[in-house]
Formats: structure tokens, C-alpha cells, sequence
């Protein structure tokens, strides 16, 4: 009886402070959780974190509260650092690109391999069946638990100086990469000149001229109107697709209740979902809704033909096998066998 006597105090002084039962019954919450984000809203990254951390929100009646910090600000916008600072606790939970984590967790390069994944459903036969399970056994490995994927999308290709249809229209070109050393031997066998730089720093850069183009998900080149910095020229050519991974740390996680526990992970399952299809829209349809918006915008798009695309092919090819050695061969293997046998080619 004194047990419950001591809850109804509690309980009591809980109301006499304005907290909520929920809060009370789980004194060793924070009161607060930090995501980290590289976008926020209203790109789909974004839209990720926002729809997740809502849904846990109200799902545990706010016994878990999430804040957004988009622009991974959390690590001053290194967004290499993001897998470590994850793990150490500085983040309590990230939606986080497998370019950005790649650093830290070699197999994450897979999504970069050149022209792996050749449509939508390449990515989800790869995400959806064993070789995603494999990939979060191995982030799980390496110190956080993957809970859902989520999409930031096929990268495609801009620039202020011409329309680019084949390697040789790419010579000399200065390009933002990611920080990942895949992406720098990439667009070095096609000729140009990659310079590997964080998304923050990349703006104010397309915006001077110091760079001639970047790769990005459409959905980024809308949001920002990246033809007002500069970038007339865009080719489709679907090269890679950057997954994103719901994640939370394992420390946070395990002070969680079961039942709390069970609400993030459907939560990001459900969220992940919600994403995918929000970072799909116009692009899966067959007259392809978004490429003409951008068109619209005075750019010109280019879409490579059979042909032209094999070019760029064979061209990265001599990186595609490179880098499977780094990656696994085995989980390389996997992942075009995946590919070869998904569903609606
Ligand atoms: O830096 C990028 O290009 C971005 C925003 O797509 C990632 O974080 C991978």
C-alpha cells in the first residue's frame, strides 16, 4: 500500500506542477528528443521527420516529444558526422541519407554504386527484401537501431553551362559532390572535376559560380528554384537513389518502455511509407509531371536515351567494380541478383 500511496503522491504533485500523467509515469524521459535532419520541410526529407515525430507525439499522448533540427545543425552542419554523433548521443534520433552515413558504415555505399538501381521498384528490391535487412544489420552493428527507409530519390544531374549528353559534355566541369569518395570517382571517370563539399556550404557555392553543377533529387531543385542560381541545364539519368533511414539511439531507445517502443517503430514504418510516396509524386507518372514543371522554369531538360545512357555506363563502370570490393562482394552480388528478379521492370 505505501507503493501506492507514494504513485498518488506523485500522481498529485504531477498535477500541482501542470505535468501530464503521461510525463509522470515516465519520469526517465526526456522531455524532449532531438532529430537531426540534413532538410527540413517542405521537401519530403523533411516531411519524414515532421510526419513521424507527429504521429509519436500523439500516439504516446506526448510521453515522447521530438524536435526537428533540420540542416543537421545539431553537428554545425557536417552531415558526414551525423552516424557518430548519432551513436555518442549527441542526436537521439536522425531520418539520415546512406550517402551521409556511408563514412562510417562502408556497406552503405551499395545506393551509391552507379547505375545499380535502374527504377523505383530496384530500390524497393533492394530496401523492401533481404538485402535491406542485411543493411540494418549492419547499422545496428555499427551502434544505432534502424527502425524504416524512407526516400530522399534518383539524383539527377544540373549545371549553369550546357545540356550534358554524354561524358565528354561533362569535361572539365566543376561539380559539387557529396562528402563521400564514391561520388569524387564517379564524376572523375566521366571527366570532370568533382569538389566534395556539405550541403550547407553547397548553396552560397552554386549561388558565386564557384561551382558549375550539383546532383540532387528534383524535388531540392524546386524547392530552392535552383534555375535562379545558375542551373539551366538538367539530364535525367537516374544514376543513383539516396534511401533514407529512420534511426534512433540505442541508449534512448532502450529507455523507452516496450509499448513506447512499439510506437516509434510503427510510427517510422508508417511515416516511411507517407514519404516514399510523397518523394515519388510526379515522378512515377508517365508523362512525368515534375520534369515539366522545371522546364517550365526556362531549364532544359534533357533525357538520356538507351544509348546515351550506356555511355555514362561503361564510363563508371571501372568505379562500379572498385568500390564492390569495399562494399561486399557478396552483399553486391545480392543486390544485383535483387534487382534482376524484382517485380514490374
Ligand atoms: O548533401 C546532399 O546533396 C543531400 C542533401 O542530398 C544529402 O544530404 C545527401
Amino acid at each position: 500500500m505505501t507503493f501506492r500511496r507514494t504513485l498518488l503522491g506523485l500522481a498529485l504533485a504531477a498535477t500541482a506542477l501542470g505535468l501530464g500523467t503521461g510525463a509522470m509515469a515516465q519520469a526517465g524521459y526526456k522531455s524532449e528528443y532531438k532529430m537531426s535532419l540534413v532538410l527540413g520541410p517542405p521537401t519530403p526529407w523533411g516531411m519524414a521527420g515532421k510526419i513521424w515525430s507527429d504521429m509519436v507525439k500523439e500516439r504516446t499522448a506526448g510521453r515522447i516529444n521530438i524536435k526537428l533540427f533540420p540542416g543537421v545543425s545539431l553537428i554545425q552542419g557536417d552531415q558526414t558526422r551525423e552516424f557518430s554523433a548519432l551513436r555518442q548521443g549527441v542526436i537521439d534520433m536522425a531520418v539520415g541519407s546512406t550517402i551521409n552515413w556511408s563514412p562510417q558504415i562502408k556497406e552503405l555505399n551499395l545506393f551509391s554504386m552507379p547505375f545499380l538501381m535502374p527504377d523505383y521498384a530496384a530500390i524497393d528490391a533492394l530496401t523492401q527484401g533481404d538485402v535491406g535487412k542485411k543493411i540494418f544489420a549492419t547499422i545496428d552493428k555499427a551502434g544505432a537501431l534502424p527502425l524504416a527507409w524512407g526516400e530522399n530519390g534518383f539524383r539527377e544531374l544540373t549545371n549553369s553551362k550546357r545540356a550534358i549528353k554524354s561524358p565528354a559534355d561533362l569535361k572539365g566541369m566543376k561539380i559539387r559532390v557529396v562528402g563521400s569518395p564514391i561520388y569524387s570517382d564517379v564524376f572523375t571517370a566521366l571527366g570532370a572535376n568533382p569538389t566534395q563539399m556539405s550541403w550547407a556550404d553547397a548553396q552560397p557555392a552554386l549561388a558565386s559560380g564557384a561551382v558549375d553543377g550539383q546532383e540532387n533529387p528534383l524535388f531540392l531543385f524546386t524547392v530552392l528554384k535552383m534555375q535562379n542560381v545558375g542551373q539551366k541545364f538538367l539530364t535525367t539519368w537516374g544514376y543513383v537513389a539516396d534511401p533514407l533511414i529512420f534511426v534512433v539511439n540505442k541508449e534512448v531507445w532502450a529507455s523507452w518502455t516496450p509499448a513506447d517502443q512499439a510506437i516509434v517503430r510503427q510510427a517510422a514504418i508508417d511515416a516511411g511509407k507517407q514519404e516514399i510516396a510523397i518523394a515519388r509524386k510526379g515522378l512515377i507518372e508517365a508523362d512525368k509531371p515534375v520534369f515539366k514543371d522545371i522546364a517550365a522554369m526556362g531549364v532544359t531538360v534533357t533525357q538520356l536515351t538507351a544509348e546515351e545512357r550506356t555511355a555514362f555506363v561503361k564510363a563508371t563502370r571501372p568505379v562500379y567494380e572498385k568500390w564492390t570490393n569495399t562494399v561486399g562482394v557478396d552483399l553486391v552480388r545480392a543486390a544485383e541478383k535483387a534487382v534482376a528478379a524484382r517485380k514490374n521492370p
